[in-house]
C-alpha cells in the first residue's frame, strides 16, 4: 500500500504504483542517459532524468487529444546504463533491451540522450516489422558514413537507420556537402521546415508505410521554443506544426515506438523540459488511442492484410 507520507517514486507522469506497474502498464519508458559521442556540447545525458521530472507537471488530461494517455498504463524503467566499451556495444544494448520489451508486448518510448541512442531502437523494431519506415524530426541531415572514427558517431544516426528502414525526414536545414548529394543522387525524402509547409502534414504521412518507427531530435524545433539542444539551427518546426504532423501520421498509419532524444537541460530554459515531456505523452496517446489493447505486440507478416504504401 502507499504510504501517502512520502513522493511515490520518480517516474513518468507521475503516475500510481498501479497505473505505472509494468504488467499492467502499454507503454514503457526507457531512459538513455548516454551522449558518449557529441561534439558540440555535451549534457544530453541529462535529458532523460530531466524529461521524466517536468512530465510530473503535466496536466494529464491532454486537450489537444480530448484524452488521458496515462490510462494505457505507463511503466517506467530505470537508466540504462551506458556501456563504456564503444558506441557500438551500447547501441548492441539498446537493441537488445528494446527487443526484449517489443517481445513483451510493450509500445517502447526511449528518452535520450544522443540520438544516436535512435539506431538501436530502429534496428529492434525494422527486425519485428517487415516493411516498417521510419519518420525522421531533426534539424541535420546525419547522414555521414563515419564520423570521428565511428559508425556510430550522431552524426551518422539517419545514416544507420536507413540500412534498416526507409527513412523520411522533416525540419532538414543543416548538412555537409556530402550529405546534401546523397540526398539528392537517392530522391531521399528529406523535408526543409519549408518544403514541409509547402507540402503538408498528409502528404508527409502519405509517403510512410503502414508502420512506422518515429525518431524525434528535438533540435528540429525552432531554437527560440527549443534552445536546449546541444547543435540548435535557427528556422526551426514549431510545436503546433510537429504536433499536427503526429497527429496525421497517427490518423493514417500505425505508430509501434519512438524516441525523444538531444533534451540538454542546462543549455535552455525549464520549458524545453517541459515541451519534450508533453511531446512524449502526446504521442504515446496518439498512437495508443484507438488501438486495441492486443495490436501492441507484433504483427505476424502472414497475418497482413493492407499492402505498404
Ligand atoms: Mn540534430
Amino acid at each position: 500500500m502507499a504510504d501517502e507520507r512520502f513522493y511515490p517514486p520518480l517516474n513518468f507522469a507521475s503516475l500510481d504504483a498501479e497505473d505505472a506497474a509494468f504488467d499492467r502498464a502499454r507503454a514503457v519508458v526507457l531512459p538513455v542517459p548516454y551522449d558518449s559521442t557529441v561534439t558540440a556540447r555535451a549534457g544530453a545525458r541529462d535529458g532523460p532524468r530531466a524529461i521524466i521530472e517536468a512530465s510530473a507537471d503535466m496536466e494529464l488530461y491532454d486537450v489537444a487529444l480530448g484524452s488521458e494517455p496515462w490510462r494505457h498504463g505507463i511503466h517506467t524503467l530505470p537508466e540504462l546504463a551506458p556501456h563504456t566499451g564503444s558506441p557500438e556495444a551500447m547501441i548492441d544494448r539498446i537493441d537488445e533491451v528494446i527487443g526484449e520489451l517489443i517481445d513483451a508486448g510493450k509500445f517502447v518510448v526511449t528518452l535520450g540522450g544522443e540520438h544516436t541512442v535512435a539506431v538501436g531502437a530502429v534496428r529492434a523494431h525494422a527486425r519485428r516489422r517487415p516493411g516498417l519506415s521510419v519518420l525522421a524530426f531533426d534539424a541535420h541531415s546525419d547522414l555521414r558514413d563515419a564520423y570521428l572514427d565511428s559508425k556510430y558517431n550522431h552524426a551518422c544516426t539517419l545514416r544507420r537507420a536507413l540500412e534498416v528502414a526507409p527513412v523520411t525526414q522533416v525540419g532538414l536545414r543543416s548538412a555537409s556537402a556530402e550529405d546534401a548529394a546523397l540526398i539528392r543522387d537517392r530522391g531521399l525524402a528529406f523535408y526543409s521546415p519549408g518544403a514541409f509547409r509547402a507540402a503538408g502534414p498528409r502528404e508527409v504521412a502519405g509517403r510512410l508505410s503502414d508502420d512506422v518507427y518515429i525518431t524525434i531530435d528535438l533540435d528540429c524545433f525552432d531554437p527560440s521554443e527549443m534552445a536546449a539542444v546541444g547543435t540548435p539551427e535557427p528556422g526551426g518546426l514549431r510545436w503546433d506544426e510537429v504536433s499536427d504532423l503526429l497527429v496525421a501520421v497517427t490518423r493514417e498509419k500505425r505508430v509501434v515506438g519512438f524516441d525523444v532524444t538531444e533534451l540538454s537541460p542546462s543549455l535552455g530554459p525549464r520549458s524545453c523540459a517541459q515541451q519534450a515531456a508533453k511531446l512524449a505523452y502526446r504521442l504515446i496517446g496518439l498512437a495508443l488511442d484507438d488501438r486495441p489493447a492486443t495490436d501492441s505486440a507484433p504483427r505476424r507478416s502472414a497475418a497482413r492484410t493492407s499492402a505498404d504504401a
